[in-house]
């Protein structure tokens, strides 16, 4: 439980922080931006699989009200928005096990799977 919808919001956004760090960093790797360090991106797959099970907590009833961009529309359409968020997490998942078998192909790949996942659940859900 969260002391209030503030404390949920601030939760819920410091993990997407936290991954947005990791996963941006693995983009920059993956698109040449920075030397592709295969250890670094293996490490940054396995936080991002963590924290991709943090969020949901975070989106409590109410807290579409506040210091968020996030939609009413996430409490309206529940069941979708939680699907969205289970694939998420089912991608992130599967990045952090191809990084470590270290196949650039399948990297990639996972890589862009899961950040369709990133940007389809922003696409729904989140305000621009
Ligand atoms: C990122 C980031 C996102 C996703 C998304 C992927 O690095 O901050 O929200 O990737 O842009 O399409």
């Amino acid at each position: 439980d969260f002391k209030n919808t503030d404390a949920a919001i601030h939760y819920r956004q410091s993990a997407f922080d936290l991954i947005a760090h990791n996963f941006g960093d693995m983009g920059a790797m993956l698109k040449g931006k920075k030397a592709f360090d295969a250890d670094t991106f293996a490490m940054r797959a396995t936080h991002v699989a963590a924290l991709a099970k943090i969020p949901f907590e975070g989106f409590v009833a109410g807290s579409d009200q506040g210091d968020t961009d996030a939609l009413a529309k996430i409490w309206q359409d529940r069941a979708d928005f939680d699907a969205k968020m289970s694939r998420f997490q089912e991608n992130a998942a599967k990045l952090a096990l191809v990084a470590q078998q270290g196949e650039k192909m399948a990297i990639k790949q996972a890589f862009m799977e899961t950040g369709k996942s990133c940007k389809g659940c922003h696409d729904s859900y989140k305000k621009d």
